[in-house]
């Protein structure tokens, strides 16, 4: 494949420069943390670390912690701990060192800056796990997984991004490449040696193909479960106006983020609020009220952004007034939410003030009352279930958690799909299509890549990583 590289997993291939980055919080904090990796790491601790006891930086054993002083030409900076890895044993396989300092943003500034003074330049975004994939320690999945877990909304979303750095994802990919591997080489061998038993051979090469095929459109499936997780799940809360939406976007929030007031129509854009439920995030949006026929443009507006948000809701709260009995407009909102029954959870507000009877079409909502905090954590166990259950998966599945994955992983599916069809009729055709298949599968892992493709991925990591 032209312009693409292989990636091969082995030793640390030295690049010709150190880099260095701050790789702790910027701000006032008790410690402050500095990474410098390359092949000048410990030159640069030689001029201007000085451990205590004498110690020689060559003598310092890797994996060890060594106390000492920072020095600015013999002017003492900050008295620090020195953490040192030698290579290979290292994030980036390279001579690693991190230097554990106090916290303050001068004092960090100060000891970065003599690093750079002395032979490092400032490593860019995602620079340290850039070099950790190239060098082989970690795939291209890892890597992406080590961006998940910094910028996991939620307990779930980080336990997806951990266990797919552990290799979750990437073993399972291994699996589908050996199986198409071995369905590519046993095609070759009916092809080259026909006077074999073929129609027995294909028959076997069949039912393997058709498994990678199962087993890929498993994991995209999958997909959908992983993007909830790592992006968040959107809730919308619908209803007609004056029925509680923007109490119910408070109490779920623990916020007094939406203005509630007694008079109809009171919200009119919508308003966006960020909570986790069930360890999962979500995004809860309050929105304008519906009602059949909106007094003034604004509101017309506002009822417009609420259809949209609908259309786009993973889960929609359809609150009404329990203590009042149904009327055309809730109807009319039943209506709406027809073809969305199956994301649809039906919330009775203001119960404190009674429980009418419900219509047949209006089934087993959950009661609540805004004002008094009743039955609002029913509501939250209701939408957790909700989200784990059915299609949602485990956390413990090896799941697709970027677009970028899911994207190659589609693409292979369906040359595997046409492979097989095509396989009795056209056997030689079948293996290239494979063969394009396994190279899908190599750009996820990153066995194959584009200079552009990584640099990409990484510009997207946060300084220090
Ligand atoms: N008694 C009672 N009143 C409530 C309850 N929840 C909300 N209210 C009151 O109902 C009125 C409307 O509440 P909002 O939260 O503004 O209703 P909304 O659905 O956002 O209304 P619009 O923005 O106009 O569509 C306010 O006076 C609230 O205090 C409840 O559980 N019990
Ligand atoms: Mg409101």
């Amino acid at each position: 494949m032209t312009g693409a590289r292989e990636h091969s997993a082995g030793k640390a291939k030295y690049y010709p420069d150190t880099i260095a980055a701050p790789i702790s919080a910027w701000g006032h904090a008790s410690v402050g943390l500095i990474r410098i990796s390359g092949k000048s790491t410990t030159k640069i601790l030689e001029k201007i670390f000085n451990p205590a006891g004498h110690k020689k930086i060559n003598d310092i054993a890797s994996h060890s912690v060594t106390y000492g002083r920072i020095h600015d030409g013999g002017e003492v900076v900050d008295e620090v701990l020195v953490f040192l890895m030698r290579s290979p044993r290292s994030y980036t396989r390279e001579d690693v060192a991190e230097i554990s300092s106090h916290g303050g943003p001068v004092i960090i500034k100060k000891i970065f800056q003599l690093i750079l003074e002395h032979g490092s330049r400032a490593a860019e975004p995602g620079e340290f796990t850039k070099r950790a994939f190239l060098n082989g320690r970690i795939d291209l999945i890892q890597a992406e997984s080590v961006a998940g877990i910094i910028s996991a909304r939620g307990e779930r979303a980080a336990k997806i991004a951990a266990a797919q750095m552990g290799g979750k994802l990437s073993r399972k990919l291994d699996e589908l490449r050996k199986l198409l591997i071995t369905s590519a080489a046993e095609l070759n061998a009916a092809i080259d040696f026909p006077e074999d038993d073929i129609p027995l051979s294909l028959a076997k090469i069949k039912k393997n193909i058709s498994r990678a095929e199962e087993d890929s459109a498993r994991l995209l499936d999958g997909y959908e479960a992983g993007r909830l997780f790592s992006e968040g799940v959107k809730i919308v809360i619908a209803g007609k106006p004056n029925v509680g939406k923007s109490s119910l976007i408070n109490a779920l929030s623990s916020s007094e983020r939406a203005i509630v007031t007694a008079i109809p129509g009171t919200t009119r854009d919508i308003i966006r609020e960020s909570v986790e439920i069930g360890g999962i995030p979500a995004e809860l949006y309050d929105t304008a009220g519906l009602r059949k026929k909106p007094r003034g443009v604004i509101e017309k507006m506002g009822m417009d952004k609420t259809m949209d948000a609908i259309n786009k809701a993973d889960i929609i709260i359809f609150v009404f007034d329990a203590s009042k009995k149904a009327d055309e407009q809730d109807m009319n909102i039943v209506r709406i939410l027809g073809p969305f029954r199956k994301k649809t959870i039906m919330a009775g507000n203001k119960i404190d003030l009674g429980k009418k009877a419900l219509p047949k079409n209006m089934f087993s909502p959950v009661y609540i009352s805004c004002l008094k905090g009743e039955g609002i954590s029913g509501l939250k166990k209701r939408l957790a279930r909700h989200l784990v259950s059915g299609s949602f998966i485990s956390e413990d599945d090896a799941l697709l958690t970027s677009a970028r994955q899911a994207d190659c992983l589609e693409n292979c599916l369906s040359q595997i799909k046409e492979a097989r069809g095509i396989l009795s009729r056209r056997p030689a055709e079948s293996v290239w299509l494979i063969e394009k298949a396994l190279a899908e599968l190599d750009k996820i892992s990153g066995r194959e890549f584009r200079e552009e493709m990584i640099n990409e991925i990484f510009s997207k990591f946060c300084i220090g990583k």
